[in-house]
């Protein structure tokens, strides 16, 4: 089993994730900021295909235009040097305290135009460096006071900004598509958009719904309680897998964007193998973060670790579904059946002869799907025991 990662992999990361700080709401950093070509090197060492920034990770407010300019020059020749692409931007309309209150749905119309135009310069950035992809993740888009906020004008608001900016970026002539990415709460009490299903209904409603998908990340899909599994599955099956986050979270916890892999192995498994064979041709991306404990080289086996469990986990899969014993099993659990058409179109033709048509319930009901049999087999697989 090969488990080094090569640029075909297409595996990408955040500067905000290994570059993160490890400060949290309850202490401060407990590791030094890195440069971001220094990131860029070190992810290329590893393997990695792909980076992925805020505007305020690359030229971050706080410093000149001169420092900004060095950093900015720096990072391109890392690019340059090492053949890593930007795959992805988006913008952080979430730390300076003017989002309080949201950005595109703050109640401010000065804070959501000024949202806007932050939004446009970051778009040009991203475009500048070849992001493809570009991903609203609206942090701050929620509330807390429900009487401070009716949901249909924010969600009003919402849509004016997304659709005012995919036509920025026609106008601009830019290959950026838009990917929405979800979350139910954090750091708002509840965020607009809070699950796959909710950006996939509301990406429906804008002006240019082609230019616009999800990013589902699996911290925020399973902090919901729901299976991140089923909701990349819908996005695939939507045709709106634009980007994906990948991380692991226990349920009913904080934000944890943990190690690819690290918790919830099982599901990891499923999501990899669904990828893999599903048609998704997207960069690998992963929005985790180092422990607060590892503070140097931890950062590296955290990024390495990612890569590697989805290498694994992308040869079990393919192991698992070559297995004989496996395929018996899921012809067992009707797995192909479900692939067959039911009835076809409607026609009158169709609905005489399922209304004639005779059904023994009794046998129906008896048959035995061996569904423990097969799951038992995933579990062993998992276990290296197959
Ligand atoms: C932030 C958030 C992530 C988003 C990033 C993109 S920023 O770290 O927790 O899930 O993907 O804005
Ligand atoms: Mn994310
Ligand atoms: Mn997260």
């Amino acid at each position: 089993m090969d488990l080094t990662p090569t640029p075909e992999d297409r595996f990408a990361f955040g500067l905000w994730t290994v570059g993160h700080s490890g400060r949290d709401p309850f202490g401060d950093a407990t590791r030094p900021a890195i440069d971001p070509s220094e990131t860029v090197r070190r992810l290329a060492e590893l393997g990695a295909h792909g980076i992925n920034f805020h505007d305020d990770d690359l030229l971050p407010p706080e410093l000149d235009a001169d420092e900004n300019a060095a950093r900015l020059k720096r990072f391109r020749q890392a690019l340059d040097d090492t053949g890593m692409q930007v795959v992805t931007a988006t913008t952080n309309l979430f730390f300076h305290p003017v989002f309080k209150d949201g950005a595109f749905t703050a109640n401010d119309p000065a804070v959501r135009r000024y949202a806007l135009q932050k939004t446009m310069r970051a778009i040009d950035l991203g475009a500048e460096l070849g992001a493809t992809t570009y991903v609203f993740w609206g942090g701050r888009e929620g509330v807390e006071a429900m009487a401070a906020k009716p949901v249909e004008d924010a969600l009003d608001r919402y849509k004016e900004a997304i659709d005012f900016l995919c036509g920025y970026v026609r106008d601009r002539g830019y290959d950026l598509r838009f990917a929405l990415e979800p979350k139910p709460n954090e750091p708002r009490g509840d965020t607009f958009l809070p699950t796959v299903g909710h950006c996939l209904a509301f990406i429906e409603r804008l002006e240019h719904p082609d230019m616009v998908g999800v990013n589902p990340e699996t911290a925020h899909e399973t902090m919901a309680g729901l299976s991140f599994y089923h909701a990349v599955g819908q996005a695939l099956w939507a045709g709106k897998l634009f980007h994906i986050d990948l991380n692991a979270q226990k349920i009913g916890r904080y934000d944890q964007d943990l190690r690819f892999g690290s918790e919830g192995i099982k599901d990891a498994f499923f999501l990899v193998r669904l990828l893999e064979s599903g048609g998704y041709d997207g960069p690998r991306h992963f929005d985790a973060r180092p422990y607060r404990v590892d503070v140097a080289e931890g950062i590296w086996d955290f990024a390495a670790g990612c890569m590697r469990t989805y290498l694994a986990l992308k040869h079990k899969a393919a192991a698992f579904d070559r297995d004989p014993e496996v395929r018996a099993a899921l012809d067992a659990a009707l797995v192909p059946q479900l692939g067959e058409t039911t009835v076809g179109p409607y026609t009158p033709g169709a609905a005489q002869r399922l209304l004639e048509e005779q059904h023994d319930l009794d046998a129906l009901a008896r048959r035995d799907l061996r569904n423990e049999q097969l799951d038992q087999l995933v579990i062993d697989a998992l276990l290296g025991l197959r």
